[in-house]
């Protein structure tokens, strides 16, 4: 699409990107500071031109930025009630009673998060929570974790969230502390991870008022938490936190806010924590309608070619033993989301990893060609779906989900089944028969002969190595959190996923800077495995301040960044689709190893395969707090397969990488191929 200019003396047809730099110019703009991301690449484009004539020029900064995945318009809230803001509070029948004893609402916001049984609390002090932090000062049964910024707060509660199943707690203070809470919140939200958010605010009688350190975070938040509240009234407080932690945790999980403005946490009443509650227009949907659960495995008993594809809902719902057990007994080829990873053993003949935009090239042609689609906690996104009319467009389509709106959202489907996962599986299992699928399996079996996942090894380190030989190293036992970009795509690729809750990232709303922080999170809650965050160069420098928590705490997180010197991902999307004009994606990078010398943490670097092999093992093997490995990898190395934006499997990019005959061997049971020089 373009426009005309009328400037000059032929009008001629203009893009936007073009106009938007040009009205930059006119306006007198001569630095810009920003952040490329796949949203913005072809304002990039336009400034890659400019930049060496022009006096528009840009500076690279940490703040501001679009998502190559967010999907920014009108995400709405699957819950239809008002914001408790404007509802009459009920009283609860303590209020009428002379109470014995009056405490703040301070004590009561503490002795309420002991009743939810809450051990970590992740937050940052300032004026308006100063008397929450005062009680906090006595309390020994909750763990405050003082992080180095909101971000990286809300991020750890995330973690400790996804990680352990428990839901993710933070406390921050007003205006600011509140702001630097929002992408973390967003998030929670797009990836349904239940988080309890509270946020002070100024005193009731100032709210509106631009008083100091005041912001509408009820109103900021509104469309990126499942439900928020404003404390008005202290006799409603403990009612309110018992009802936030039902709604993060209860059906589709989410972020919820409680904003405490500082003079209800100063008032008194006499604390009584509700033991259950009821609301009117919350009512999530458990068991799944039987008839529909017939209905679907009548479907599933005539299928010759069926695929799983199943996405983070079989986690969130600790469904991966029922999923298995269906799997098992159809002889169902299961392919799983990003947020599925560890849903379904990989080293499994019947999985055929990740499908979607970067997913393996036999999953997406195996949905491309299947007669059933069995989507189960999986919501149709559109890096998994490209080009929507025609993905699975043979296929009778069955969608279970706890989240009726994620119902025929992006994709129509044949039968509906709302329930919890766990639940619906269950009743599905008794009425699906043994399906015969063998030719099927053969075919896909022999997809993945012809396209396994390869990467070349030589001398030169390749990020897919690292991932490669760290799945292999720890079989799989390991909680991995990664970040977004090329990193991330491979570690989903390479890892092979054994066990549910063991991979974590940033899927719906891609959230560079997402791993550090989230890391940490795991750490506060898990010490079963070994714990590794895995950054790019560029995203690790998002929240690289959370390195002073995890090194005061001395927590022990393997700490990896994969230096390709780009923001790869975004590199990746030039060289493909913009004639490989790099606009503003190289980048330089502080000195690691120092920078994580400088917050005590034990480092190291690894430039050859043989290194990064000893530097694996050397972190593997340390077993005491943090340790710090930069791998320092290949530049220009791409993501394989690819199936661009909005496209079908028919325009996927496999890797032109050749499978050596000498290569196959026991690698093409795990489907990954090494291609090695010569
Ligand atoms: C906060 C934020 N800003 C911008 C983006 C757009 N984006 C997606 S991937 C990527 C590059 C990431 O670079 P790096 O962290 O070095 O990882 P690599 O892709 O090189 O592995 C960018 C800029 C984003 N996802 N998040
Ligand atoms: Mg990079």
């Amino acid at each position: 699409m373009g426009t005309k200019e009328t400037y000059g003396q032929k009008p001629r047809l203009m893009s936007g990107a073009e106009i938007f730099i040009r009205s930059l110019e006119a306006e007198g703009v001569d630095v810009l500071f920003g952040y490329p991301g796949a949203a913005t690449i072809a304002i990039y484009d336009v400034l890659y031109g400019i930049a060496a004539g022009k006096n528009v020029v840009i500076e690279k900064e940490e703040s501001e930025s679009t998502d190559e995945q967010i999907q920014t318009a009108g995400q709405v809230n699957s819950l239809s009630w008002n914001n408790t803001r404007n509802n009459t509070m009920t009283t609860t029948k303590a209020h009428d009673k002379q109470p014995p004893k009056q405490i703040s609402g301070a004590e009561i916001f503490v002795r309420s998060l002991t009743e939810e049984k809450v051990e970590v609390l992740f937050g940052y002090p300032g004026g308006a929570t100063i008397g929450i932090y005062d009680v906090l000062h006595d309390i020994t049964n909750i763990k405050h974790i003082l992080t180095r910024h909101e971000q990286g707060a809300t991020h750890a509660a995330e973690g400790y969230a996804k990680a352990t199943g428990k839901p993710g707690v933070v406390l921050v203070t007003s205006g600011p502390g509140a702001t630097n809470t929002v992408t973390g919140i967003a998030d929670a939200y797009m990836d349904s991870i239940p988080i309890v958010v509270f946020t002070g605010q100024v005193a009731t009688k100032l709210i509106g008022n631009d008083a100091f350190q005041e912001a509408d975070i009820v109103g900021i938040t509104r469309p990126i938490t499942k439900h928020n509240f404003l404390v008005k009234d202290v006799r409603d407080l403990a009612r309110t936190i018992k009802e936030a932690f039902y709604i993060a945790t209860s059906g589709r999980p989410g972020p919820v806010l409680v904003d405490l403005p500082k003079d209800v946490m100063a008032q008194k009443t006499v604390f009584e924590y509700p033991k259950t509650i009821s609301m009117r227009s919350y009512n999530p949907t458990v068991e799944g309608n039987i008839k529909q659960i017939k209905k679907a495995a009548d479907v599933i008993n005539t299928a010759r070619r069926p695929v799983l594809y199943v996405g983070g809902g079989v986690i969130s719902s600790n469904a991966a033993h029922e999923l298995r057990a269906l799997a098992d007994k159809l002889q169902c080829p299961v392919t799983t989301t990003l947020h599925g990873l560890g849903s379904y053993p990989e080293q499994n003949k019947l999985s055929l990893g990740m499908l979607g935009m970067h997913g393996t090239w036999y999953s997406n042609y195996a949905v491309h060609y299947c007669d059933v689609l069995i989507a189960v906690g999986a919501r149709f996104d559109d890096r998994v779906t490209g080009k929507v009319d025609a993905f699975a467009a043979e296929a009778k389509k069955i969608h279970i989900d706890i989240d009726p709106s994620a119902i025929s959202k992006n994709v129509p489907v044949d039968v509906p089944i709302v329930g919890d996962i766990k639940h619906v599986l269950r009743h599905l299992l008794q009425y699906v028969k043994p399906l015969d699928t063998l030719d099927w399996i053969k075919t896909i079996d022999q997809w993945k002969l012809e396209h396994p996942l390869r990467y070349r090894h030589d001398d030169k380190l390749r990020a897919q190595h690292v991932i490669h030989k760290l799945g292999e190293m720890t079989k799989g036992d390991a909680i991995v959190v990664t970040d977004v970009g090329q990193q991330q795509m491979w570690t989903a690729q390479f890892f092979r996923w054994q066990h549910p809750r063991t991979h974590l990232t940033s899927g719906g709303l891609g959230t560079m800077g997402f791993s550090l922080p989230a890391s940490m999170g795991v750490a506060f809650g898990r010490s079963d495995l070994p714990i590794i965050s895995i950054s790019g160069d560029g995203g690790i420098q998002m929240n690289s301040q959370e390195l002073a928590t995890i090194s005061q705490h001395n927590l022990p997180i393997k700490i990896f960044i994969l230096n390709n010197g780009f923001l790869g991902m975004v590199r990746q999307w030039q060289e493909l689709f913009w004639r490989k004009r790099y606009s503003h994606t190289e980048m330089k990078s502080p000195d690691f190893v120092k920078l994580a010398d400088a917050y005590g943490i034990p480092a190291l670097r690894a430039s050859t395969p043989a290194e990064a092999e000893a530097a694996i093992q050397t972190a593997l093997d340390h077993n005491s707090g943090p340790i710090l490995v930069e791998f320092v990898v290949e530049k220009e190395e791409n993501v394989y397969p690819m199936i661009p934006a909005a496209q079908t499997v028919n325009e996927m990019l496999d890797n032109p990488e050749p499978i050596s005959e000498t290569s196959k061997g026991p690698h093409v049971q795990q489907n990954i191929i090494i291609h090695t020089k010569g």
